[in-house]
């Protein structure tokens, strides 16, 4: 009989087999120390701390990475979250795949908000004419804008309400997240996941992975075994190009769902669990969002559909009504300055700029 895969195991042993099979992330130590002091101010301060989770996690091809599968998740629910918490009082650690946006500057990055196209040069005065070097300013028109994003961005930071630590594989993002739920133990109740990463369902294992770049094209006999060395990467020819090029065939196990574990287990006692769900088929969506909640017995299943999902989604609760739609309306979403619509946090759609979705635009 065949040995079970590792994401089919009870979730204990997959937690053992799992966190055994990988070496933890060489950031993890100084991520534990970080994370340890900013749990230690805020349990004195009996603040409340949310852990956002944010951004896509990726499935190394090979152990020496070149090549990975990634997701499409830019981190845009998770970092407008994170500024909502902040604003609640909340510190938040913001455990998001780096690179991905953060929480405040996301309003400035990327090709659509480009910060430099809110800034101008001052007109020269005598002193600059001079030296050739005059002030950088933002224009006007954003004045208002950016002054508050600056102050919020500067009291998160000055008042240490904000711990930003970062990951890039699956793996990495479920080392940081054992740890991160451990160290907000003495946090009790007053913690909260909020889990908006989009978590890969499929890897491959470590013992399976090729060490090396997998080749594209046949190497000498004596240079072969040190170029592939995975059962699991399959470069067979290539019916349709019969040249000397390889097709890549990628066998993925399922990724252990740990969930489970850390309602069950890794939590603070009492603590609030938030779980959202992706779908791309609306029939499916809240099936899988009612089954997420059976089956991990936490508090909150957030669905939301890839087309819509920066202004509806649905909330699966186990109490009373069970399902409820939130959605932005239309005139209230907000615009990025290239005129692309901008994610509105659920606290703002919460705070009654919402329609029920059956009396929607
Ligand atoms: O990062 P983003 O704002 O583009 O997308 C957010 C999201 C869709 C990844 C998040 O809301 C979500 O649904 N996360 C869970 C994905 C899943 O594993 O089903």
């Amino acid at each position: 009989m065949a040995a079970p895969l590792v994401g089919e195991m009870e979730p204990a042993a997959a937690e053992s087999v799992y966190f055994n099979e990988y070496p933890p992330p060489k950031a993890l130590p100084k991520h534990e120390a970080l994370a340890r002091a900013f749990i230690q101010l805020h349990v004195e301060a009996n603040r409340r701390v949310v852990l956002v989770t944010s951004g896509g996690t990726t499935v190394p091809l090979e152990a020496q990475t070149v090549r990975f599968i990634d997701n499409f998740s830019a981190g845009t629910r998770g970092a407008t979250s994170a500024e909502y918490f902040l604003e609640q009082g909340y510190a938040v650690i913001f455990l998001h795949r780096q690179y991905s946006l953060l929480p405040y500057s996301r309003h400035y990055s990327h090709s659509t908000n480009c910060f430099l196209d809110f800034m101008d040069e001052a007109p020269p005065s005598a002193d600059s004419a001079e030296s050739g070097h005059g002030s950088i300013m933002v224009r006007d028109e954003y004045q208002d804008q950016m002054r508050s994003v600056l102050r919020k961005y500067r009291y998160a930071k000055q008042n240490n309400r904000l711990l930003l630590l970062p990951f890039t594989t699956v793996s990495e993002y479920m080392f940081e997240l054992r740890s991160m739920a451990k160290i907000m133990r003495p946090i009790g109740p007053n913690a909260l996941f909020y889990l908006a990463a989009a978590v890969s369902d499929f890897f491959i294992p470590r013992s399976r992975m090729a060490e090396h770049k997998i080749q594209s094209s046949e190497l000498p006999a004596h240079l072969q075994g040190s170029a592939v060395g995975a059962d699991d990467i399959y470069t067979g020819e290539n019916e349709e190009q019969p040249s000397n090029r390889k097709k890549l065939v990628v066998n993925l196990d399922p990724v252990p769902k740990f969930l489970h574990r850390l309602v069950d287990g890794w939590a603070p006692e009492g603590s609030m669990v938030v779980s959202f769900k992706l779908e791309t088929d609306p029939s499916l969506l809240v099936y899988k969002a009612r089954t997420a909640l059976q089956r991990y017995s936490h508090h909150l299943v957030i669905g939301n559909l890839l087309s819509t999902r920066k202004w509806e989604v649905v909330f699966i609760t186990p109490d009373e009504p069970h399902e409820r739609w939130i959605r932005v309306p239309k005139s209230k979403r907000s615009k990025s300055i290239s005129g692309v619509e901008d994610q509105v946090g659920l606290a703002e759609a919460q705070k009654g700029n919402t329609v029920p979705l059956d009396q929607s635009e």
